[in-house]
């Protein structure tokens, strides 16, 4: 978080920089009226429930932040990065979003109303249902716009590797979609989620109200659909080579993580036999991932494959559950050519994000025990 301008002749008990907002925001204070931060950079904080109204916050970076419920009437929020923020159930009533990046931020249940917004970046928002509706009706009277833009949504959470692995491949086809976000903490048991898939997972791809389960299916769909770039090698070793990395993530590969996650977690204390156990299954996937990797870039392929996303949105979180992966060379240097990707920059979750997960992790852990 960076340092801001000091206010020339601030008022007593006006806020001076970030670090004061979010020290007094830790410290219980909501009402943060009339803040002047031009150009803070507050990106990735949390700051459910704050009152901003009548802020001065243009120009200022509020990327993935958490800002639920936050209170911005009237507030200047010109050319402010609210890219991939959490604005569900803030008010914008009257605010200024000139120019502003709102690229991918969740904008359920916010009130957007009389807020300027011009020139302001909305692609692959979840928007407020009126605006959703607003959006496709003028979609329609354009229809290939409607045709890439409204067709694909994808139900997800930032934090589900598995609802990764289409969101970077949709990156990766260049594809237009929308994201719908869910809360795994109740939202996939909801009876209009349950109607789309009656086993309540993350993801599901709506192709115009065609609708695909299980995120293997999801990817093959995609790749059918949309061939180029492909994802997919076309002589048989190659996707044989494809095929066998994406199944052995699915079986041998996760499975084996969850102690290993609940770990990660700070859920619950897992016995060392466990743990033990599950790492030496981990160790054998990485070292068959070593020697298939070779002298290759990618799995099966000198260009990105299906199996580089599905291993990759896995082995990547391994550091964080206690499995370093300096003994396996080859898979370190995969993984560091994947996080160049702008697909994976894209869809990397924040500290805050895995943070906010966890309590929605807790519940879903203890019930595959
Ligand atoms: N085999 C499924 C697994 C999907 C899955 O386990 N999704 C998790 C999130 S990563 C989920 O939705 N959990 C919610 C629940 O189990 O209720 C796939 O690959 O799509």
């Amino acid at each position: 978080m960076g340092e801001v301008e000091p206010t020339m002749n601030a008022p007593e008990g006006e806020i001076r920089s970030v670090e004061e907002l979010l020290r007094r925001y830790a410290a219980g204070e909501r009402d943060f009226e009339q803040v002047r931060l031009s150009q803070a950079d507050l990106h990735n904080a949390i700051l459910h429930g704050i009152d901003l109204s009548e802020a001065i916050l243009n120009e200022a970076n509020l990327s993935r932040t958490d800002l639920r419920g936050a209170d911005f009437s009237w507030a200047d929020l010109s050319q402010a990065n609210l890219c991939g923020a959490d604005l569900r159930g803030a008010i914008f009533t009257r605010a200024d979003l000139t120019g502003a990046n709102l690229r991918r931020a969740n904008l359920l249940k916010a009130d957007l109303s009389l807020a300027k917004l011009d020139n302001a970046d909305l692609s692959e928002a979840i928007l407020p249902d009126g605006m959703l509706q607003e959006a496709s009706e003028s979609a329609s009277e354009n229809p290939s716009e409607s045709q890439t833009s409204t067709r694909l949504k994808l139900y997800y959470h930032p934090i589900s590797a598995n609802a990764r692995r289409v969101w970077i491949a949709l990156f990766e086809k260049g594809l237009s979609f929308e994201l719908k976000r869910l809360e795994l903490n109740g939202d996939q048991f909801q009876p209009e989620f349950v109607a789309l898939n009656p086993f309540h997972h993350i993801p599901v791809l709506d192709d115009n109200g065609f609708i695909v389960v299980e995120s293997l299916a999801i990817l093959d769909y995609l790749e059918d659909k949309v061939p180029e770039p492909a994802l997919m090698p076309r002589d048989p070793k190659s996707r044989s080579i494809v095929r066998m990395v994406e199944f052995l993530t699915a079986n041998e590969l996760l499975p084996h993580t969850k102690p290993l996650t609940r770990q990660m977690m700070g859920l619950a204390e897992e016995d060392e036999a466990t743990i033990d156990r599950a790492k030496q299954q981990v160790a054998t996937v990485l070292q068959f991932f070593e020697a298939q990797l070779g002298d290759s870039p990618y799995f099966g392929s000198d260009s990105l494959t299906l199996a580089d996303i599905v291993a990759g949105t896995a082995v990547l979180w391994l550091p964080h559950m206690g499995v370093p992966l300096e003994d396996y060379p080859r898979v370190k240097a995969w993984c560091d050519r994947l996080c160049e990707r702008d697909s994976w920059k894209q869809t990397q979750p924040s500290l805050a994000e895995i943070e906010a997960f966890k309590s929605q992790m807790k519940t879903l852990l203890s019930r595959d025990r």
